[in-house]
């Protein structure tokens, strides 16, 4: 029932594959592959560190996609062609009909580009006390990328441009022993995290409402502290916020080079945080003129405005062991519209043969 959800079960088929076809230029190679050492150390007293609770080691696969997915057979491109006997029967008005309707039923996933993630690249915010930079790492099928450190606000953004897409993919929290920021970024673009022209959108999702005070970084304008609220929200970043922006999605006068901006609160999800070892299922329609975001197929999100071009990157901050797998995108969905508008014609078309041919 959910785009990703059949695209998860042909990881094979996603082996390998980059977003070929969309227009890629950024830089190779994971930054994180080589990245700071894990750190584990509860940052200073009163920080957003890691909770009380152990670690929690065991990875679990995301949960299983229902059992009556009627798109799954599309997900390797194998199934594209209908079978001989259907072509061979092809002229008949209901042997139309039946074909007519299941490309119908293709359309609406025409396109999909499963995501590899080795091309993608990180980027960290500069660093703050008592949180390291972050540390993407890629799976060796470059399906999935975890990032490992409780640290600073850090992207991890697309080899290509993202608005005028769908993409899909599930999100998951693999330790019980932190309730901080996971998310996206949508308009990102290289360099963002240091640019005064910086502006894109940040959809996060903070777990448990938590108030605290930032230091640094060095050299930057001291902002005061900010209250993190539970819950997921769409924002938007100008220039380079401070971690006490970002925290708690403000624009501080203190720091005249940037801030950020909460513009909604997700309609269900607005004030309940996510919750550990459990997958959620997420889809992105992006335009220059609108978000929507769901949610396990629920609508959370859905703004209009002037929303630029750029990446799109997955977010975290002061949160480690976020795994993000089995995204892909679909470009262009007003193209997809298109396709299916005309074959909804074929469709009407087909209904009518029969009964002129009677006539006759
Ligand atoms: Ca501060
Ligand atoms: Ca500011
Ligand atoms: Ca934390």
């Amino acid at each position: 029932m959910f785009e990703s959800c059949w695209a998860r079960q042909s990881v094979k088929a996603r082996r390998g594959v980059a977003a070929s076809g969309l227009s890629a230029s950024g830089a190779r190679g994971a930054w994180g592959a080589e990245g700071v050492p894990r750190r584990r150390e509860r940052a200073q007293s009163g920080a957003p560190g890691e909770g009380e609770g152990p670690g929690h080691p065991a990875r679990r696969m995301p949960a299983r996609c229902p059992p009556t997915a009627p798109l799954t057979t599309l997900s390797t491109g194998e199934g594209d062609s209908a079978p001989a006997e259907e072509h061979a029967h092809a002229s008949h008005p209901h042997a139309l009909l039946w074909t007519a309707a299941v490309q119908l039923a293709l359309i609406s996933n025409a396109g999909a580009v499963p995501v590899g993630l080795a091309t993608w690249t990180a980027e960290p915010y500069p660093a703050v006390a008592g949180f390291p930079a972050g540390n993407w790492q890629v799976a060796g099928d470059s399906s999935s990328v975890t990032q490992t450190e409780n640290g600073q606000p850090t992207v991890f953004f697309s080899d290509f441009s993202a608005r005028n897409t769908t993409v899909t993919g599930t999100v998951e929290v693999l330790t019980a022993g932190d309730d901080d920021y996971i998310g996206f970024v949508r308009g990102f673009e290289p360099g963002d995290s240091t640019a005064a022209g910086a502006d894109h959108l940040l959809v996060d999702w903070k777990r448990a409402t938590q108030a605290f005070d930032f230091t640094g970084p060095p050299g930057a304008h001291a902002t005061p502290g900010s209250t993190a609220v539970k819950g997921r929200a769409v924002s938007r970043v100008t220039g380079t916020p401070t971690a006490d922006e970002f925290w708690g999605h403000v624009d501080f006068v203190e720091n005249p080079t940037g801030g950020v901006t909460e513009l909604a609160r997700a309609m269900n999800l607005g004030s309940t945080g996510w919750a550990d070892d459990t997958a959620y299922e997420f889809r992105f329609d992006y335009t220059p003129s609108a978000l929507q975001v769901f949610v396990n197929g629920v609508l959370e999100i859905s703004i209009a405005g002037s929303f630029p071009d750029g990446r799109l990157g997955f977010y975290n901050f002061s949160q480690d062991e976020v795994r993000y797998s089995a995204f892909d995108v679909i470009p262009e969905p007003s193209t997809a519209l298109l396709l299916g508008a005309g074959l909804v014609g074929l469709i009407a078309r087909a209904r009518s043969a029969p009964a002129s041919a009677s006539a006759g």
